[in-house]
């Protein structure tokens, strides 16, 4: 609905900082983005009130996070007709996530869009469509519906008559995009009054892993050139990894549990036990009860071969 405050035609090339928030080492690894140019406040807009307790704070909506800032003129979005650019900076993006809706709209109308810049020419462009990916923050006689599955509805506020709310995009970027950096995204508003959209805040998810071990097996891929093992963390399970000792390449990746169940701790090369050719690996892993076990996997395929519990210390 009507935007109070007066928004200049322009068009800005703004920067913003980008802060990791990793948090514990099991969680999906986010960076909420912080928008350091800003030039409209939605808590003067209809309903506005229900935004009083966002800015400034961190807030979780629908599981992601979110930074939700003002500035010393107390605004605390991006809007107007103009073109925003946000670097991030973070390598491996798979997800992003936005809270963008409009003021006014007209059904089917194109007001805008975002775009997503990767530093090795990765580009990925989405239109922002009045009833399809975004809408009015208020539910009023402008457009109050999407159609976009990706879009999940009222993160934050209330979906009825007469109030306003905050809807949250996600949007999954090319594979391209996980061997080079989101160098930066670029809102861009176009719509004016067909829909005036608004930029609240961004979140981006990348597929960082942490790797504990490495060590190295005999040739698996029949290059006759020694290859890797490595043990790793990512996204709330482990992982036993073999890769190409030459080019890096995967050759297998198996998932050996989740971190709840186990706490890995290094790997080594033993002998044949599944009788295939291949050696095979011991991973050793501590269990929610405090003991250690290995997990035997072969080196060709990383199928489980056996599980063993280690003998206690007396
Ligand atoms: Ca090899
Ligand atoms: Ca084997």
């Amino acid at each position: 609905m009507k935007l109070n405050k007066s928004v200049a035609v322009v068009v800005m090339t703004m920067l913003a900082f980008a802060i990791s928030t990793a948090g514990a080492a099991n969680a999906e690894h986010y960076t909420t983005l912080t928008l350091r140019t800003m030039n409209a406040d939605i808590r003067t807009m209809s309903d506005g009130n229900i935004y009083l307790s966002l800015f400034p704070s961190s807030q979780t909506f629908a599981g992601v996070p979110f930074s939700l800032q003002v500035d010393n003129a107390g605004n605390d979005v991006f809007a107007g007709v103009g073109q925003l650019v946000i670097n991030v900076g973070v390598f491996g993006v798979t997800d992003v996530y936005t809270l963008i809706n409009t003021a006014y709209g007209t059904a089917n109308a194109n007001v805008g869009s975002i775009t997503f810049n990767g530093s090795a020419g990765a580009s990925y462009t989405v239109q922002l469509i009045e009833g399809n990916n975004v809408r009015d923050h208020y539910f009023g006689r402008y457009v109050n519906s999407t159609s976009a599955s990706y879009v999940t509805q009222a993160v934050f506020g209330t979906n009825v008559a007469g109030r306003a709310h905050l809807d949250m995009q996600h949007f999954v970027l090319p594979a391209a995009f996980q061997s080079q950096n989101l160098a930066n995204i670029v809102f861009n508003s176009t719509g004016g009054n067909s829909g005036n959209p608004f930029l609240v805040a961004a979140t981006v998810k990348d597929n960082a892993a942490t790797y504990f071990n490495v060590t190295a097996i005999p040739d698996v891929n029949g290059d006759g050139k020694v290859d890797n093992a490595l043990l790793g963390e990512s996204h709330g399970n482990v992982y036993l990894l073999i890769i190409d000792g030459v080019k890096g390449g995967v050759l297998k990746q198996v998932t050996l549990g989740s971190t709840v169940e186990l706490t890995p701790i290094s790997l080594t090369v033993v002998d044949d036990a599944n009788a295939n050719g291949f050696k095979d690996i011991a991973v050793l892993y501590v269990k929610p009860d405090g003991r250690s076990a290995l997990q035997l996997r072969d080196s060709l395929t990383g199928a489980l071969v056996k599980t063993m519990n280690i003998p206690m210390i007396r």
